[in-house]
């Protein structure tokens, strides 16, 4: 077993059993269940995510760096999973203002799927432009979470807004850490190893998918029946 493939292992068993910890211990009522739903299908997709990069499956070598397509893969489809659960919260379950969620995850998608642009380009001035376009559309979710939706559920209050803003918190602080990481690592700066990098990444899944959605789910848990 090589360096690399011992976090992406990890990665693989923690994601597999995190996925299963959240749907049993999660919320199981109708208002809720299908949060606990949301929060243990994404271990389970970057469990793949994980095992397809510890089999070196889409693990290509570009240049001097090293490109784990399977982890953009899982980005671009767990993190609108976590979006829309966390929208849906801010709105308290509101057909009425879910025009929100799919700006939210179209400017999400465009974050990741041009952060894998930065990784791949090998010229710095693409590779800056890149990274900050990304960084644009980052900004751009955090403003959907942070004004419209934060507007929303201020206005309709009680524990569900209680919960949003737990979970915006969490997820903000979280996130952020993602492009510091990508700037330090081996696809840009070169300050970490490449299996540093692996294990800050592993680190990171692990709190905004597994902790973040034990949590997430756990907080549900509180409220009485019949919210929101
Ligand atoms: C990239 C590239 C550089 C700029 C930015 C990035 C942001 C990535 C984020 C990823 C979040 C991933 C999560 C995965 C777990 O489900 C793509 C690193 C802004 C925010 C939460």
């Amino acid at each position: 077993m090589t360096p690399e493939q011992i976090p992406l292992l990890i990665g693989f068993i923690v994601m597999s059993l995190g996925s299963v910890a959240i749907f049993l211990h999660g919320d199981k009522r109708r208002e809720f269940r299908h949060h606990t739903q949301f929060h243990s299908v994404v271990p389970f997709i970057a469990a793949t995510a994980y095992l397809a990069m510890t089999l070196g499956t889409g693990v290509i070598a570009i240049g001097d760096t090293t490109i784990y397509f399977p982890r953009y893969i899982d980005w671009s489809v767990t993190t609108p999973i976590l979006l829309a659960g966390l929208i849906l919260t801010g709105l308290h379950e509101h057909p009425r203002h879910s025009t929100y969620i799919l700006p939210a995850i179209v400017l999400d998608v465009i974050m990741i799927a041009t952060g894998l642009v930065a990784a791949l380009t090998d010229d710095p001035t693409q590779k800056l432009v890149w990274f900050a376009w990304s960084c644009a559309a980052f900004a751009g979710v955090l403003y959907i979470l942070w004004k419209p939706v934060c507007d929303v559920s201020d206005d309709l209050g009680g524990g569900m807004k209680t919960v949003y803003r737990a979970n915006l918190i969490f997820l903000t602080v979280v996130w952020l850490i993602y492009p510091l990481a990508f700037a330090i690592g081996p696809e840009w700066l070169g300050m970490i190893s490449g299996v540093g990098s692996l294990w800050l990444i592993l680190v990171l899944d692990v709190t905004a998918k597994v902790v973040y959605g034990f949590v997430a789910t756990a907080r549900f848990k509180k409220l009485p029946d019949g919210t929101p």
